[in-house]
């Protein structure tokens, strides 16, 4: 429905001007320009609600609807559009009262549009005459049934009009100065309001240019396109212009800026009620006759069907008359075609370099705009507010370096291309901090940026810990900065040989880890320090000669016995400074020969002795020389003895066999002597 209203609407065509005040009753209709200016409109003003039906087309709607509709919907928003100044009270009429003529008398096209409106007025103000005393209203609404043009689009409806300012009809109560509106019966509070405030002396503001309605307003007041706002159901503020003539706003809520000034004010919402202490509208008179008018429009109230929100920038020229747009709406936005987003938003700049005005929106919310407004011609200047997460940083603006008071400082510039730029690191006692971006995006540093207003510009910096590992022995891995609330992982090498029989193996972390995990995560909240620990170890290295290669050779280590198979030697790593119980066996079997241990030798073939506690890498030798027989149990002098005796009982047989007796003796098995 909306867009058909907007279609119908902006295609309204120009209507020659209503012939109707051939003498001394000049008066406009809806829709042809002309009419009185408005005069203040305040307290409570009478209303009549005249229904009208025409011949052949009966009402479906009775008083009681008109009665809410009017004195109600009508006169909440009258209240609320004029901060409570105005409102109207009023009769509705006990019931429908007919026309003498069918519609299609009224919408003849043979008739011009004029003389079509007046014999409806005349028709009208009969058909009641006799029921209603017209003296006691100012204003009249006669309502016809069926449909809207507006709305229907069929040629055959009647169209609503309405006078602007007072119009003198000749009743039988006598002459009368009133405002009259005429609408559909079916018509939503819209048109209604639109009417009134016609009446109320306010001016159309279609511009009639080449044929055409132009509309340099649209959605933006009540007197254009906006009192179809909510398809009728929530007409839209007048501006506060239309406020102004009407005395819903004084003069001292309206704001202003000298020429050459410079000012900061707040503009309450012109919706915003009676409550808003600020000034509702800032006007700059620029020249005789042409003002720059500035308010704030929120969707509040019967605002809340506006197309968009923010600072409405207009220009007024006084005294042009009506249909020659004496108020245009700057676009904000002029590369879109509507002015739906006409409005100026929180950094939106408005000027005008020839009237040397440039405004600012700084900041709006619901209760209010800032705008800053400079007169003075000068080439504007916009405030960048620079800001870090850590203290004291130093920004490069166009190369000159700004250090920040505490996390951010405020500078002037003028709008414009700037560079900006980030010191890299910046070291904070124990911690430090490496730029990572502007605000939260942009990681180019330095940043060239173009500046149309007020903003902001935040540097983000990453705050790195140190993490300290201190190790007296082995290597470690990890030491470094890290992002603050990092798991850093860190790794102890497991044992680092120092190639002289020592060696450091890791037996823990602690400081701020403790673990024994050579591979470890420590989370970087903080700076951390952290210690390796180590436990030095000594080699001992343990050979064996005079046994047969391939001979199993033991070493008895704390009790437990270890071996190899000799030439490989026997190799440990004791605990530096620990006790140690070393031991070899004194006679070993091999090749079903005995081996019997001669003694233990350091690496200079010297005597040596087993430590008990291990000082430092040793190395020792075991030696063992075969034994002369096999050993026999019952202790070194038997086997000595029985060694002897067998020694002697071979050197009995060896003669023997020189003698011839050989065979027999090989047959015996016996070993041979060494
Ligand atoms: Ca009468
Ligand atoms: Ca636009």
């Amino acid at each position: 429905m909306e867009r058909r209203f907007r279609s119908l609407r902006s295609s309204i065509p120009m209507l020659a001007l209503l012939a109707l005040g051939v003498v001394g009753r000049a008066m406009a209709m809806d829709g042809a320009p002309g009419g009185q200016e408005p005069k203040q409109i305040i307290g409570t003003k009478s209303v009549l609600v005249a229904l009208v039906k025409f011949l052949d087309v009966p009402n479906s709607l009775e008083p009681a609807h008109f009665k809410k509709l009017i004195f109600s919907d009508l006169n909440g928003y009258l209240k609320e559009v004029s901060y409570g100044k105005a409102s109207i009270a009023g009769d509705v009429t006990d019931r429908w009262y007919s026309l003498p003529k069918p519609l299609s008398s009224y919408t003849d096209p043979g008739i011009n549009r004029g003389m079509r409106q007046l014999r409806f007025l005349d028709d009208a103000v009969k058909a009641i005459d006799d029921y209603v005393n017209f003296t006691k209203y100012e204003f009249l609404i006669f309502v016809y049934s069926g449909r809207d043009f507006l709305i229907s689009g069929d040629p055959k409806d009647m169209e609503p009009f309405c006078s602007r300012g007072p119009y003198r009809l000749d009743t039988g109560d006598g002459k009368v100065s009133v405002g009259v509106t005429v609408a559909a019966e079916f018509d939503p509070l819209g048109p209604f309001a639109h009417g009134l405030l016609r009446n109320f002396g306010l001016e159309n503001l279609y511009v009639w240019e080449g044929g055409k309605a132009l509309d340099p307003v649209q959605e933006w007041d009540p007197m254009a396109h906006g009192y179809w706002a909510g398809n009728g159901s929530s007409p839209v503020h007048p501006r506060a212009w239309n406020k102004l003539k009407l005395g819903w706003i004084g003069q001292g809520e309206v704001a202003s800026v000298e020429e050459g000034g410079v000012s900061t004010l707040d503009l309450a919402p012109l919706g915003g009620g009676t409550g808003a202490s600020s000034p509702k509208a800032l006007r700059i008179g620029v020249s005789k006759g042409l003002s720059l008018f500035m308010e704030y429009r929120v969707r509040a109230g019967f605002d809340s069907q506006l197309p968009g929100e923010g600072l409405l920038v207009y220009y007024v020229r006084e005294g042009l008359g009506e249909g020659y747009g004496p108020m245009r709406v700057v676009d904000s936005k002029p590369g879109t075609p509507t002015l739906n987003d006409a409005p100026f938003l929180p950094g939106g700049i408005f000027q005008n370099s020839s009237l040397g005005i440039t405004a600012f929106v700084l900041k709006s919310s619901g209760s209010g705009c800032t705008v800053k407004v400079d007169r003075t011609g000068l080439p504007p200047m916009v405030a960048l507010k620079v800001s870090a997460n850590v203290a004291n940083a130093t920004i490069e603006v166009d190369g000159r370096p700004i250090k920040l008071e505490g996390y951010s400082s405020t500078l002037a510039l003028p709008i414009g291309e700037h560079a900006l730029k980030a010191d890299p690191m910046i070291q904070t006692g124990s911690s430090r901090a490496i730029f990572a971006s502007w605000n939260g995006s942009l990681v180019a540093n330095p940043i060239s940026i173009a500046i149309r207003s007020d903003s902001s510009l935040i540097a983000s910096y990453r705050i790195q810990y140190p993490l300290r590992i201190r190790s007296a022995l082995g290597d470690v891995s990890g030491d470094g900065w890290y992002d603050e609330g990092t798991r850093a992982r860190i790794r102890a090498i497991g044992a680092r040989e120092f190639g002289n029989g020592t060696r450091a193996v890791f037996s823990g972390w602690s400081g701020d880890l403790s673990s024994a995990e050579a591979e470890s995560e420590i989370l970087v909240d903080s700076p951390k320090e952290v210690v390796a620990n180590w436990r030095r170890q000594y080699s001992v290295r343990v050979g064996f000669s005079g046994l047969p290669e391939g001979s199993r050779a033991g070493l008895w280590v704390n009790g437990r016995e270890m071996w190899t198979r000799v030439p490989e030697k026997i190799s440990l790593w004791l605990d530096a400074g620990g006790e140690i119980s070393l031991a070899v066996n004194k006679t070993l079997t091999a090749d079903g020969a005995k081996f019997e241990l001669v003694r233990i030798e350091d690496p200079q073939g010297r005597q040596a002795e087993f430590p008990t506690e291990v000082g430092g890498p040793k190395e020792f030798l075991i030696v063992y020389k075969k034994a002369s027989i096999l050993p026999i149990e019952g202790g070194p002098d038997f086997g000595r003895l029985v060694e002897s005796l067998v020694r002697g009982f071979v050197e009995a047989l060896r003669r023997l066999l020189e003698k011839g007796i050989g065979k027999a003796l090989g047959a015996v098995g016996m070993p041979s002597a060494p």
